[in-house]
């Protein structure tokens, strides 16, 4: 093969420059002032990964220095939020930093709406703060880019490399340039994997002309969780995808509407709905229905409820607020500073929300691990908060030496949003340099071979295309290869079908859950012989191999946790209640590297705050 090999020794890799990378690079500089830190980026830091179109709210902070919140205050609220259930020692770890860090955001000079009674940070909500963020991800990514020896944009990382002179120890990490096709090898003694969640891994709402609107990004491949898999991690939680409610069509987010616009939701007759679904929810969660905040799978329950009862759409009023000019003016700018896409669908769609309350739906799952959700990688935590089972002696380390994990890489962290993502690849970094200076020097050896069978899978799918191309005349159509894009409307079926997507309102159980995991072994098959006609669709294609382990990951999860704990998120069937006698746990999985069997287990939730 005429590809060019472009090889680069460092001793920290971040792979992934979004929220979690540009922290971890930012951090990593500040420990490791004599290390060699370098970033791979899918696409270009300046605009890349959840953040690329800017945010309205950081939906993290705690506001400790004005007395507004704890760090455990916010570790009972995302517990609460997931139905009791979210690694402790990470939220609490992720929160007593997190205002630092949004501090440095705003030296850097990301601008922050004041309060003008106060003049301390406006609050959406109790943990959510305005911005004007636009820019927020070129503010951090310049951080990122003061930081790193080096940034390496348009590297798709494909695998990660692993060290051959010891067992179960990360080595560096392959992939290849998007735009010039050349084969990049980068070995590292620690790696930062923040290559971010997943969307398009159910069937979206938006399908057709319209597919390339999803609510979380669409180039969000579920890296995060492959190349951890990949490489043999556990990972925690895959269970937990997340469903949201948000305006339908545009995917625009609530956040804003709710908490700040104090806007409400009716159904089609124009009456409340949430509380009819008392009684109904309460048979299934006990007394978690009672809890306040109602926890977010909980106010979707209801809401899929109401829609399955005929009585949708479902509306968010919006007439009353919008009467206020100044409210009318957020509520506009939330979605031109970070969802242009929601204020284009009300104005092609003619819909003013001052006269028209818009309609609300419900998504399609996501699988990340930063907002209302906890799924991703088993770190371990930090040394001075994690009981035994929970700490393997380094911050955020996978189960796997010398590989870290930030913002939705990593498991058990909800509510961790833009500003905890960011926070935790700073402590990812903290800890992967005091990795890399405990190895006192021992080198990490990945041979020839390795990187050279790496290099034969990576570029498999244009020579597939290239051979199977002169089979056909015209057509997408071929009998030796799939493009990826049907690959993914594949995948998207399936797991939309069989695992709890929209088709079938989040409904799964045993039989179905078989049946897609068998149907998902046999796509890994057939996804050998995915064609890419170029070097954007060889990105393509391994963001949908990348896609499949995350969803046979999503598959088994599922099927291992024998209850419905999140209603509103997704249906077991054949377990529809709530099981604290036997699921009050967090579930873990490792997929044999060798066999590509998985294996479950159980592993227990300490609560660590009262
Ligand atoms: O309103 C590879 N998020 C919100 N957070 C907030 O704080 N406030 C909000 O208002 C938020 N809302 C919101 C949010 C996201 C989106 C899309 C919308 C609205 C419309 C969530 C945060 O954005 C999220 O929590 C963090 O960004 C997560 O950080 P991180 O680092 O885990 O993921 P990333 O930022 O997407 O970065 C991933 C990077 O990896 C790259 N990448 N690089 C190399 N090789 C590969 N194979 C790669 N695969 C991916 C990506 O390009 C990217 O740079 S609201 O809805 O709540
Ligand atoms: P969203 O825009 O839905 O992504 O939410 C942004 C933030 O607001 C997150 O922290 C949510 O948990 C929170 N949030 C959204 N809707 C509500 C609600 N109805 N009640 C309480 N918190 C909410």
């Amino acid at each position: 093969m005429g590809i060019k090999t472009v090889y680069e020794d460092c001793d920290v890799l971040v792979v992934g420059g979004g929220m979690g990378g540009t922290g971890a690079a930012y951090e990593a500089r500040y420990w490791g002032r004599d290390m060699k830190v370098v970033i791979a980026e899918k696409a270009n830091i300046d605009r890349s990964g959840a953040v690329a179109q800017g945010l309205y709210a950081i939906n993290c902070y705690m506001g400790t220095q004005w007395g507004e919140n704890n760090p455990e205050d916010h570790v009972r609220y995302a517990r609460n939020d997931l139905m009791g259930m979210v690694r402790e020692d990470l939220a609490f770890d992720m929160a007593r930093h997190v205002d630092s860090a949004v501090h440095k955001f705003e030296e850097w000079g990301l601008p922050f709406m004041k309060s003008t009674e106060t003049g301390r940070y406006l609050r959406e909500g109790k943990w959510q703060i305005m911005i004007h963020g636009e820019s927020y991800k070129p503010i951090v990514a310049n951080a990122a880019r003061k930081s790193a020896d080096k940034i390496y944009n348009r590297i798709m990382v494909t695998h990660l490399l692993m060290d051959e002179s010891r067992d179960n120890r990360v080595g560096g990490a392959v992939g290849f340039n998007c735009r010039t096709g050349d084969f990049h090898v980068f070995r590292a003694k620690a790696v930062i994997v923040a290559a971010g969640g997943a969307s398009h891994i159910f069937k979206p709402r938006s399908v057709g002309e319209g597919m390339g609107r999803t609510w979380y990004a669409p180039w969000s491949s579920g890296s995060a969780y492959a190349l951890a898999i990949q490489a043999g991690a556990k990972m925690t939680q895959m269970e937990n995808r997340i469903v949201l409610c948000r305006f339908k069509d545009g995917y625009g987010p609530v956040g804003a509407y709710f908490l700040h616009l104090k806007t409400y939701t009716q159904n089609a007759y124009g009456n409340e709905y949430e509380s009819t679904w008392y009684d109904d929810t309460k048979s299934m969660v006990g007394e978690y229905i009672d809890h306040h905040p109602t926890p977010t799978c909980l106010r979707n329950h209801a809401f899929i409820q109401e829609v399955k009862a005929g009585r949708g759409p479902i509306h968010m009023v919006t007439t009353e607020a919008f009467q206020d000019p100044h409210l009318e003016e957020v509520g506009w700018e939330n979605f031109l500073g970070m969802t242009v896409s929601q204020a284009v669908v009300w104005a092609s769609q003619d819909i003013d929300p001052k006269y028209i309350n818009p309609e609300l739906t419900t998504s399609e799952p996501y699988v990340m691990g930063s907002h209302a959700t906890c799924s991703g990688a088993w770190c371990s935590g930090p040394e001075d908060l994690s009981p035994e089972e929970y700490f393997w002696g380094y911050n955020r380390m996978m189960t796997v030496d010398g590989l870290f994990g930030a913002g939705d890489a990593v498991g058990g962290t909800a509510h961790a949003f833009s500003s905890g993502s960011f926070t935790e690849g700073r402590l990812a970094a903290k800890a992967a340099v005091k990795y890399v200076k405990d190895l006192m020097g021992e080198t990490i050896n990945v041979t020839d071979k390795q990187i050279e069978d790496l290099k034969e899978t990576i570029f498999q799918p244009l020579d597939n295309y290239t051979i199977g191309r002169n089979e056909i005349v015209g057509g997408t159509v071929s009998p030796s290869y799939l493009l990826p894009i049907q690959g993914l409307q594949r995948l998207e079926k399936v797991m939309d079908e069989y695992v709890g997507g929209i088709s079938v309102n989040y409904m799964t159980n045993d039989k179905l859950l078989e049946r897609g995991i068998e149907l998902l072994d046999t796509m890994e098959e057939d996804f050998e012989h995915i064609g890419a006609e170029d070097l954007h669709q060889l990105m393509r294609a391994w963001e949908l191999k990348h896609r499949l382990l995350s969803s046979q990951s999503v598959a088994q999860h599922t099927l291992f946790r024998e209850e419905t704990r999140w209603p509103g998120y997704y249906y077991r069937g054949d377990h529809m209640k709530l099981d604290d006698e036997n699921w009050h746990c967090l579930t873990l999985s490792r997929r044999d590297p060798e066999t590509g069997d998985w294996a479950m287990e159980k592993a227990p939730v300490y609560h660590i705050v009262d």
